[in-house]
């Protein structure tokens, strides 16, 4: 293991009695488990406090630029392992709370799965904001503290149900209230001109107030600040007027209001909703980051000159782009900038991250909500659009058209710097959605591939893995992640390879264990454990992987005395509780898995669990037992993924298309261990034009005719037969994922799979290479090409 922080058993011991004791006002021979995890935070938190205050002394003297991470999202999951892992505490927490008679485990089940993230988008902020950290890179990140964050998923009947998420009922001991930073928000109102000035007087107000979480990078050595705002009534909290009058619901009614905007986080990542109080969920959180932003370096700076090469505002994703017109509004309105000069300023500090090309997901808001919500900013946004128009006479697109505001344009416009999140997204997005901006920017779409913090996603969620990699190369991997290449000459040893394995299936035991005492799933570790974790949506396919089944199942039961290759699907996704097509898909899953692990002849050869309510932690669980990655969307529509970075590090092999970052991971670890299908993006819009495409993919494979057929006919749900008619019929006609055209390529490609998973040694080889190999994707890369080429900031950690 890594070594050890400096800090005792015996000091970690007495550190947490005394929490225990005096923080908590519990004895030990009566506290709970929560109490001990509280205990126990605290310890954590007091060394990652001196960290925090030594970073924040560190910004301060050497007047250093600092990095502001905007984003509605941030998926963090639970911190305390996060925490003791860094610190490189492991070995004196365990044994620390095995002398006080608890197990270490138990007390890091009991931490609340902090959701406040939709998925990839979410997650992908969080790791971010860990590497930031890792690397000394003064930052702040900025979000909304949402009461309730995803939803909790349940089944019923195989059907998903929702139930409100409530991480806050729990104690947890990272945030710390700043009820002195405290901003007002205006919405609605009046613009005037008073003395030549213009002036917004909004009609209503809510207040921002401050929760500061501290994050600390590995090995403890920097910590910066994910700040997150609560919504709190402006003025008069509560109507005692009402109170008197015995209306004590009246009463109580300014705070609820106010505290809407921060009530619960938009479940949703593929869809622009266009509702009123997101667009307050936006303002909201960004008006109050810039009033912020604007605090911090007033109290250190006198020249506004000054502000592009102090302070970097990072718009993840068009959720904050409002940032670009309120920041213009406070140069301009406020600090008298000239217009010109106020937009140059504000853009010089801004740049923008796009995470989806999907049409349904990008941003308009019409001009009636958007104008009476923030009157000032449409004026300025349409001053901003004719200044771009004017500068840009033969432009065609807008941030302003169709009575709409394009918070696509309107990010690129006043971003210097645009990028997506890998190659051939960023393409994409060069040839599509902005292609007209690119001919006019040439410079300023950039790619930065995406990557996930190794802390996290292979130290602490793969010990054994973990254990096994340092053993071999030694420690400073987690913080070098391309040294993972060291292991490259060890793979053609046996007995090392045979550890590697070893790792593995114990990974698959302990998950195999763990499903059989919560969900009821028995299964033999040997399997081929087969992996689909993510939201459920029609472009990642998770109904072409079902169908793969319900074909393998077929021809199984006409076979059943081959040589099958003995296989585990798992799934598990949350679905948008308004999408209900991908709703359909869950419970279809469900049916399946119902039928297929009830029938004894087939059984042994494959299985189909969906596991509920995933989230960071679940990941944690299944990554490191994965044998198969399924990476399957069409391709073009995934921007980029991260799961499957994951999985790849944490030595899966991938099944997948061309699409997203798996083109960069194929070509990372390998063409011969990846195992590619499907068609590619320049092939895709020309399959959809013909007309009946799903039809010829269908009549061109019976397997696909029959898979399709059984759902059809009720086979799945004898019950209802009808029940999924409506994705059979989207299949054979529209189909406009592709999942017809790609079937028989798909199955190919599984049964490829199978046959290479049947030879152990060569299988493990090539897991063990796609280990090896992935130090690429490790988030401390992703984040020094952000500092360098976006942000133009530099590490304080040596310093
Ligand atoms: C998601 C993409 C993923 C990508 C993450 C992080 C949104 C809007 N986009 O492919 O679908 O990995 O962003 O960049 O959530």
């Amino acid at each position: 293991m890594v070594s050890r922080n400096t800090m005792t058993t015996d000091e970690f011991r007495a550190a947490i009695l005394r929490h225990l004791k005096y923080e908590l006002g519990k004895d030990a021979s009566h506290a709970s488990v929560e109490d001990w995890r509280m205990a126990l935070s605290f310890a954590v938190r007091d060394q990652i406090v001196d960290s925090w205050f030594a970073a924040t002394r560190k910004t301060y003297e050497a007047g250093a630029k600092r990095v502001y991470y905007l984003s509605m999202e941030f998926l963090i999951g639970r911190l305390l392992e996060d925490g003791i892992v860094n610190l490189r505490l492991v070995d004196q927490a365990r044994d620390a709370l095995a002398a006080l008679g608890q197990d270490f485990d138990t007390v890091l089940e009991d931490e609340p799965d902090a959701a406040l993230g939709n998925g990839g988008l979410g997650r992908l902020a969080a790791c971010f904001l860990e590497s930031l950290s890792t690397l000394g890179c003064p930052a702040y990140g900025y979000g909304i503290r949402y009461e309730h964050g995803l939803f909790r998923q349940s089944f019923v009947d195989g059907r998903q149900m929702e139930a409100p998420e409530t991480w806050l009922l729990k104690r947890h001991a990272w945030e710390f209230e700043r009820p002195e930073s405290r901003y007002r928000i205006g919405f609605g109102g009046e613009v005037s001109t008073k003395g030549g000035k213009v002036v917004w007087t909004p009609a209503d107000s809510v207040d921002a107030e401050a929760y500061d979480t501290p994050v600390i990078g590995w090995q403890g050595r920097w910590a910066n600040t994910l700040r997150l705002w609560s919504a709190r009534a402006s003025d008069t909290p509560f109507d005692l007027d009402s109170f008197n009058r015995g209306d004590f619901a009246g009463a109580a009614e300014p705070e609820a209001l106010a505290r809407t905007i921060s009530r619960v986080l938009y479940p949703d990542d593929t869809t622009d909703q266009g509702k009123e109080l997101r667009l307050k969920q936006e303002y909201f959180l960004t008006g109050a980051a810039l009033q912020d932003i604007m605090r911090r370096f007033d109290s250190e700076h006198d020249d506004l000159g000054k502000l592009p090469s102090k302070v970097a505002i990072q718009m993840n994703d068009t959720h904050p782009a409002i940032a670009g017109p309120e920041l213009v509004r406070i140069l301009h309105d406020e600090r008298g900038l000239p217009f010109d000069e106020a937009m140059n300023m504000a853009q010089a500090c801004l740049s923008y991250t796009n995470h989806t090309l999907l049409p349904e997901a990008l941003e308009s808001w019409h001009e009636g909500l958007f104008g009476k919500l923030l009157p000032r900013h449409l004026q300025i946004v349409d001053r901003i659009d004719d200044a771009h128009a004017k500068a840009h006479p033969s432009r065609t697109v807008s941030a302003r058209s169709d009575n709409h505001v394009k918070m696509g344009e309107l990010s690129f416009i006043m971003a210097h710097k645009v990028n997506g999140v890998s190659a051939l997204h960023t393409d994409l997005m060069k040839t599509t959605v902005f292609s007209e901006f690119h001919r006019l920017h040439p410079d300023r779409i950039i790619n930065q591939t995406n990557g996930v913090t190794p802390r996290r996603w292979l130290l602490s969620c793969n010990p054994r893995l973990s254990g096994l990699i340092t053993d071999t190369i030694g420690e400073t991997w987690a913080d070098h992640l391309e040294e993972l290449k060291g292991l490259e000459p060890h793979v053609s040893d046996p007995a090392w390879l045979e550890k590697y394995a070893a790792a593995k299936r114990a990974n698959k035991v302990d998950l195999a264990n763990w499903m059989s005492s919560t969900a009821d799933i028995n299964v033999d570790p040997d399997m081929m454990f087969d992996v689909q974790i993510k939201r459920l949506h029609e472009y990642k396919r998770q109904h072409l992987n079902i169908l793969e089944a319900i074909a393998l199942w077929q021809e199984i039961k006409a076979n059943p005395s081959a040589d099958w290759t003995p296989r585990l699907k798992i799934f598990a996704g949350k679905a948008a509780p308004g999408y209900f097509f991908a709703k359909d898909i869950i419970r279809l899953i469900n049916d399946v898995a119902k039928v297929l692990n009830a029938d004894v002849e087939t059984r042994d050869m494959l299985q189909v669990a969906f596991l509920p309510n995933y989230n960071v932690t679940l990941a944690e669980r299944l990554i490191p037992a994965a044998d198969l990655s399924e990476q399957i969307s069409t391709a073009g529509k995934e921007a980029s993924g991260t799961g499957n970075m994951k999985f790849a590090l944490n030595g899966a092999l991938t099944v997948g298309t061309l699409d997203g970052a798996n083109v960069e991971i194929r070509e990372h670890v390998g063409a011969e261990n990846f195992f590619l299908f499907g068609m590619t993006a320049d092939k895709v819009e020309a399959r959809r034009a013909i007309k009946d495409h799903a039809a010829q993919a269908i009549a061109a494979d019976p397997r696909l005719a029959a898979a399709l057929k059984a759902i059809h006919d009720g086979v799945f749900s004898p019950d209802e037969p009808a029940r999924y008619h409506n994705i059979t019929e989207n299949l054979s006609g529209p189909d406009y994922f592709l999942v017809s055209s790609d079937f028989t390529d798909y199955y190919r490609a599984q049964r490829e799979v199978d046959t290479a998973f049947k030879d152990q040694q060569h299988w493990m080889t090539m897991a063990a290479l796609n280990t090896a190999r992935s130090g690429w994707f490790s988030s401390d890369r992703t984040i020094t090409d952000y500092m360098a080429q976006i942000w133009d900031a530099k590490s304080l950690r040596d310093s």
